[in-house]
């Protein structure tokens, strides 16, 4: 659709000058906005070009960023605008910051209050995931489907571990020690936009992670829902994109793993 075409490209614009950055990352300024949070000029400088290249395609949508906050639209057009870009610029900073070359661009459309479109751009591998509501989810020209395992025992997992400055440890501690005894592997990457999009791709069976904002996940769900998986909060419900908890996969390991996160809020609060 148009607005895929706008998102695909300004990720790729942003994307020529992230990719300069990673090259060089001991000259870029960084700072901290919390214990173990934090942000660089590349994150920064990827942003406005996101936001020019965006507001001047749709002056009269808004947005949510994650450096910016929430920006009304360019046209200052009175009323409810008609859509709102969920951006994050830079993925997976801290990785960035540490030369690993894992990090994303991650772009929402949502409009009337529905995810209708997604981008999350690795430019390190090229790799360029989207999806469209109804129309499926892709990685460059190629269609995306979620896995095929429906049980723990065989599947691969990805989660987060909260930062240190955030609460939840021993409730992370609790949930993993539980999963560890019946999957085949847990992976922690660093990235949630591209922990998401690999579920659609089917390289993981299933995600899980807490503490999240919108900025982080909202194009993911939306690439997990168009590959055919399953994505809600840790309770079930169809708020995955707010962040707070999200949980993620097939079928079968989505099912599982609302199960087992379930006994293990048991045993933490016992
Ligand atoms: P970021 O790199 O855009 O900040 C990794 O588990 C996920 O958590 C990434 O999406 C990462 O996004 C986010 N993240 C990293 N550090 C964070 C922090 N200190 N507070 C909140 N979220 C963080
Ligand atoms: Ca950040
Ligand atoms: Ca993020
Ligand atoms: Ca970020």
């Amino acid at each position: 659709s148009a607005v895929t075409n706008v998102m695909v490209g300004a990720a790729t614009k942003a994307a020529r000058g992230l990719r300069r950055d990673f090259g060089e990352v001991e000259q870029l300024q960084v700072s901290r906005k919390g214990p173990a949070d934090f942000v660089s000029t590349a994150d920064h400088r990827t942003e406005k070009i996101l936001y020019e290249e965006l507001s001047r395609a749709r002056p009269d949508w808004s947005f949510l960023m994650e450096e910016r906050g929430a920006v009304d639209a360019a046209s200052g057009a009175p009323g409810t605008p008609p859509g709102r870009w969920i951006v994050d610029p830079l993925d997976g900073t801290l990785n960035f910051l540490h030369g690993l070359p894992h990090f994303a661009i991650s772009i929402a459309a949502e409009e009337r209050g529905q995810l209708t479109a997604a981008v999350v751009y690795d430019p390190v591998k090229d790799e360029l995931f989207w999806a469209e509501k109804g129309r499926g989810a892709y990685v460059n020209d190629t269609r995306l489907r979620v896995s095929s395992r429906s049980a723990l025992d065989d599947a691969v997992l990805a989660t987060g571990i909260p930062f240190r400055g955030r609460k939840g440890h021993r409730q992370w501690l609790e949930e993993a020690a539980l999963l560890m005894g019946q999957v085949a592997g847990i992976r922690r990457f660093g990235s949630a936009a591209l922990d998401l999009a690999y579920v659609a791709a089917g390289r993981y069976d299933g995600y899980w992670e807490r503490n999240l904002n919108p900025w982080d996940v909202a194009a993911g769900v939306l690439l997990v829902k168009e590959a055919g998986g399953f994505v809600t909060d840790a309770e079930g419900r169809d708020r995955a994109m707010d962040g707070a908890s999200v949980v993620c996969g097939t079928e079968g390991i989505h099912r599982a793993l609302l199960k087992t996160l379930k006994t293990a809020g048991k045993t933490a609060s016992a």
